[in-house]
């Protein structure tokens, strides 16, 4: 009897010592706050290539198979290389694909001013709902700084920019998802450990991503990325849900809710911790 006391009580000790209390939750921007590749960032694309007097389109089947490269600056260079066989540009290629891509940049802004791309369903009741609840909110993105500053204030207003703590985003860092740079980078600007926080993405590259940096993820799929591998993620769902939109559980344990929030969150950390210990 003793024995089997202290070592349930090891164990407790041993949980306690490791389970970290739930602080922040980090998101990714493109297809997980807002579905916006095929009708935001290709529309942009296609919009700098006419302006520049080039000949390429970019029609959904061929923009899903460039979707494989993140950052739109890679993804330029990814098609020249991989899908022309004769393009030369007219200055050099590392300034050519710069300006192409800053132009790409003033056109999504101006797409994201005309109020075509909305945040996705639960994605606002569920940032209020931490932000009430005193969590830390972090934004880790491949996407272009001033991309994910504009969202944020057209969708949820000027004073929400103050809710995230951190927002990094593009080059800060040099290697873009799948590797793990973007979110070590925001672990290490919110002072927090990978164990006190969870991810939500939307793409199998930004799930290995998060994984590699050891945080447990959440994945809301599109249909860009429904197929994709999602092994690994600790909940699979087609959207956060809103009251009256339940979402749809694709993979893992929803504990019997519809909507993700906090209580859910809670557990599902609380589990992995547990599992961890
Ligand atoms: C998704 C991306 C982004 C955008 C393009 O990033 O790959 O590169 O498609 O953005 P995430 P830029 O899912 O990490 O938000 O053109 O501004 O690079």
């Amino acid at each position: 009897m003793h024995t089997r006391q202290s070592q349930s009580g090891f164990a407790f000790y041993n949980v306690c010592m490791k389970h970290k209390e739930l602080k922040a939750l980090i998101f990714d921007v493109d297809g997980t706050l807002t579905d916006n590749e095929r009708d935001g960032h290709r529309v942009a694309f296609n919009r700098a290539f006419k302006d520049t007097g080039l000949d390429w389109y970019w029609d959904i089947e061929t923009y899903d198979r460039l979707l494989k490269v993140f950052g739109g600056k890679e993804r330029i260079r990814y098609y020249i290389e991989d899908f022309l066989t004769d393009f030369t540009p007219s200055t050099d290629l590392d300034h050519f694909i710069g300006q192409l891509h800053q132009l790409k940049t003033e056109h999504y802004l101006d797409l994201l001013k005309s109020g075509t791309l909305p945040l996705r369903p639960g994605v606002e009741r569920l940032l209020t709902e931490a932000h009430a609840s005193g969590f830390k909110l972090a934004i880790a993105s491949t996407t272009t700084l001033e991309n994910a500053l504009l969202l944020v204030r057209l969708s949820l207003g000027e004073p929400a920019l103050d809710w995230f703590d951190v927002i990094a985003c593009g080059d800060v860092v040099v290697n873009k998802k799948p590797a793990p740079d973007i979110y070590l980078y925001a672990l290490e600007k919110l002072g927090l450990a990978a164990a006190e926080c969870l991810v939500f993405e939307d793409t199998q590259a930004g799930l290995e991503s998060a994984k590699a940096a050891g945080i447990t993820t959440i994945v809301t799929v599109n249909d860009a990325t429904r197929h994709q591998d999602f092994s690994g993620a600790a909940l699979v769902l087609d959207q956060l849900g809103e009251p009256g939109n339940e979402f749809e559980l694709l993979a893992g344990n929803a504990r019997g809710e519809t909507m993700v929030n906090i209580d859910l969150l809670k557990q599902i950390h609380s589990d992995v911790s547990v599992d961890l210990a």
